[in-house]
């Protein structure tokens, strides 16, 4: 992976856009976003020399105070997801029509509790909440959402929304429904006096500051097998790609145990001071570190699991921390299995960080998540994900984990940000 990432060139490995002006005319056939306060492609091929800032100033007594028309036919709503039938017609419109990969095997299944977690998180507004129903049948078409967070990017912390769910029913695609509902959830941000925000997409657009690529480590690597998620590779075998996915049935690290309330303040401390180090984090309160990391569901609806290491010669002292979360995705017209269960490693935090030395982070990092994969494991995970962000490439080939086709691009809207290394650059930072 070392080698892989030093052989590109870094602008074209951070956003898979080749410099030079080439992706000029490219911008211009961005009918919506070259209308929008977003970098072009030619302003970032200066990477990581952009200064950071807004790109525009907005005037808020200029905030229109009624969302735009809606398409006949159809009407805004806002969706209460306190109401468990409005958050369950959520769900369904995103089992049925949400991100699938790009053979249409898989589709994201994310079940109402992870829904309750991602769109209820500390400061949740309402009216982030933007649906859009079919006024004859009253079914919901489309969704988008929105959370305010406050993300820090270098020394700049920025009071933000990060938008996300965005969902156009199959049979009302390529209407230019996008492009509406996005400026219906800008301008519900900039009524709230919020001018910034941050979103994470597959595709290519106009124009990622950061770009993380997806890797994955099979669990159960016969399953993955059976519904095309894992090839056979060439000259192994079924069983021997079972041997070589095999993990202990226990943990290794001394003094590895669930996170429990009295954990909270020593390891939002560690997470804190561990996220410094990084060009770009989420900035938690307590409370929201809560809500992240340890959410209060019963345990079949768990979404995510957070464990710390707890320093066996000094009790009480926190001296890492670990977690993932639940995402399961549909397996599209699969006769035997109708999903797949992913674990998606979260955040993490280490002592040794601090240390700087590579070497003995590597091998604490390796011990972690090595344990992180045999927990997945008790709980019934399939597949374990990572991406190349933080740390992670110090440990991912060590742990067997294979680079996904997928990537993960990094946007801001209405903010400029130079580039973000990712990767092994990320991991050398500090
Ligand atoms: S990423 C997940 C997105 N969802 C899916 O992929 C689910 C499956 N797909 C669909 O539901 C539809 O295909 C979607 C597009 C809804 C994605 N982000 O209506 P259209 C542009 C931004 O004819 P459709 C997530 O949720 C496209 O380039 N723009 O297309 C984060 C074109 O514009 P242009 C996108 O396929 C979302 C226009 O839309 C995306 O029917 C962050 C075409 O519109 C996309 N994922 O519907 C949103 N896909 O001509 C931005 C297409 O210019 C938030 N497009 O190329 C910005 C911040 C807002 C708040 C600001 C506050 C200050």
């Amino acid at each position: 992976l070392e080698e892989m990432i030093r052989k590109l060139n870094i602008n074209e490995m951070l956003t898979g856009l080749a410099p030079q002006g080439k992706n000029a005319k490219d911008m211009a056939g961005h009918a919506f976003w070259k209308t929008q306060p977003v970098p072009s492609f030619d302003e970032m091929a200066g990477g990581e020399k952009i200064a950071d800032g807004p790109i525009k100033e907005i005037d808020i007594e200029k905030v229109d105070k009624n969302p735009s028309p809606m398409y006949p036919g159809f009407e805004w709503v806002t969706m209460d997801l306190e109401d468990e039938k409005q958050l369950e017609e959520v769900y369904e419109l995103l089992t049925n029509h949400y991100v699938e990969d790009k053979d249409a095997t898989f589709r994201f299944r994310y079940s109402p509790s992870f829904l309750n977690w991602a769109l209820k998180a500390p400061g949740w507004k309402k009216e982030w909440h933007v649906g859009v129903r079919a006024t004859a049948s009253g079914k919901l078409v489309a969704f988008i959402s929105g959370i305010p967070i406050q993300l820090r990017i270098r020394e700049n912390t920025l009071n933000c929304s990060e938008v996300n769910f965005l969902c156009v029913h199959k049979k009302l695609r390529s209407k230019r429904l996008a492009p509406v509902l996005i400026k219906e959830i800008t301008r519900r941000c900039y009524v709230e006096g919020i001018f910034q925000a941050v979103y994470t997409v597959g595709n290519l657009l106009p124009t990622p500051f950061s770009t993380c690529r997806y890797f994955h480590r099979a669990i159960d690597w016969e399953k993955l097998y059976d519904v095309g998620f894992s090839p056979l590779p060439a000259g192994s075998t079924k069983q021997r790609q079972v041997v070589r996915y095999k993990l202990p049935d226990t943990t290794s690290t001394p003094g590895l145990r669930e996170m429990q309330a009295q954990d909270v303040d020593a390891t939002l401390d560690l997470l804190k001071r561990y996220l410094e180090r990084m060009d770009m984090a989420q900035v938690f309160s307590k409370t929201e570190f809560e809500h992240w990391m340890s959410p209060k569901e019963k345990p079949e609806e768990q979404v995510v699991w957070s464990y710390v290491i707890e320093d066996p010669d000094a009790p009480d002292k926190i001296t890492d921390f670990f977690s993932f979360y639940n995402l399961e995705s549909t397996v599209i017209g699969h006769k035997k299995h109708s999903t797949v269960k992913a674990a998606y490693l979260f955040y993490y935090a280490t002592e040794v960080a601090f240390e700087k030395d590579d070497a003995k982070l590597k091998q604490r990092l390796n011990m972690l998540v090595k344990d992180a994969l045999i927990l997945s494991k008790k709980a019934g995970f399939d597949v374990f994900n990572a991406l190349t962000l933080l740390d992670n490439p110090l440990f991912l080939d060590d742990q067997k984990f294979g680079a996904g086709d997928g990537s993960l691009h990094y946007y801001m809207y209405n903010y400029r940000a130079a580039l973000i290394p990712g990767g092994i650059d990320a991991a050398n930072r500090a």
